[in-house]
């Protein structure tokens, strides 16, 4: 069994219900045993999209990281996701943060995600449900990480999610 965080992001229809409906979907990957509460979170990498709402959330699985990631893609394209712009507006997006203390580096799979240690919106809810975790490669923990994030692009509560109540 291994415990896997994964990050989740919408900014496109009904971003709450489908932040969800893809935690549900899970169910049938693994068990999720931590959610964090929800962000909206500016854009990052292409600003000309609407906001998005993020959150990550800890899974236990027996899956392999390979076989996880199909399994993600294969949820993101039932729920309508369809090929488009890097970084570009999409309903959701399971991207796998962490699994284990694993460092893989393959074409298809870059495990801890490279971008990991510079996203607050990754970074803020990740350090609600892992503070003490550590960075595999980095040697930090998450809460080390978040908090040397440099200023940059905005991460607010989203009213009505724990992270504001
Ligand atoms: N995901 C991206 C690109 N930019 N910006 C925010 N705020 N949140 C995201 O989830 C996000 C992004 C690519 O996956
Ligand atoms: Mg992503
Ligand atoms: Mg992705």
């Amino acid at each position: 069994m291994a415990t896997v965080y994964l990050g989740m992001g919408s900014n496109l229809g009904d971003r709450e219900k489908n932040l969800n409906l893809a935690l549900e979907k899970l169910g049938r990957v693994g068990k999720v045993t931590e959610v964090s509460s929800l962000y909206e979170t500016e854009p990052v990498g292409y600003q000309d999209q609407p906001w998005f709402l993020n959150m990550v959330c800890e899974l236990q699985t027996e899956l392999s990281p390979h076989e996880l990631l199909q399994s993600l893609k294969a949820i993101e394209k039932n729920m309508g996701r369809t090929p488009g712009p890097r970084f570009g507006p999409r309903p959701i997006d399971l991207d796998i943060l962490l699994y284990k203390d694993l460092v893989l580096n393959t074409p298809e799979l870059i495990i801890p995600h490279p971008r990991l240690a510079e996203r607050a919106f990754v970074l803020i809810p990740l350090a609600e449900i892992a503070p003490q975790v550590l960075h595999p490669v980095l040697k930090k923990t998450i809460q080390e990480l978040r908090d040397s994030l440099s200023p940059g692009s905005e991460v607010r509560p989203f009213p009505g999610s724990g992270a504001s109540s």
